[in-house]
């Protein structure tokens, strides 16, 4: 099985900036537990990260050939990207959406996703938390749905 981790724009900075909001582990940090996570599931997972939505998009579309899953955390994205939604919904790979922050506890403008009604389900306000058990339910959708 191969699950695609894709991080959304800013993101890269994480560690570096706002720790009071995001904490203080880096993005290559999230990587690494998630691949110690993929191992230990016996998965393969493959991480990308781009400040661009149209990268986001291309990348999606092209993930059916590659890919059983996605595992996104599309930031800004979340709120104002129908393109992303609509290339989640299109490429047909359960998806889940996760976020570091606990969204629905932050301004208003961050309660709506145009990806969470594409997605299988949302895990959001854990820190690195919200990426492993956004991995492991990625996995376990998959393998229920090939039982
Ligand atoms: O909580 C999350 O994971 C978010 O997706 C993070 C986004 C935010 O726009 C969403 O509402 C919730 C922001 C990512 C920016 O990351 C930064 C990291 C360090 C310093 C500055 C920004």
């Amino acid at each position: 099985m191969r699950v695609l981790i894709i991080h959304g724009p800013n993101l890269a900075l994480l560690g570096t900036r706002e720790p009071e909001v995001y904490g203080s582990t880096t993005l290559e940090e999230i990587n690494a537990a998630l691949a110690a996570l993929a191992a230990e599931l016996g998965i393969e997972i493959d991480c990308f990260q781009s400040d661009h939505e149209g990268e986001i998009v291309e990348t999606i579309g092209r993930a059916r050939r590659e890919f059983d899953a996605i595992v996104i955390n599309p930031a800004a994205y979340t709120h104002t990207s129908v393109a992303i939604g609509d290339a989640v919904r299109a490429c047909a790979l359960p998806t889940v959406e996760v976020h570091l922050s606990n969204v629905m506890a932050r301004e208003g403008f961050r309660h709506t996703s145009h990806v969470a009604p594409a997605a299988v389900g949302v895990v959001s306000g854990f820190g690195l938390d919200s990426y492993l058990l956004g991995l492991r339910a990625a996995v376990g959708h998959v393998k229920a749905a090939n039982a």
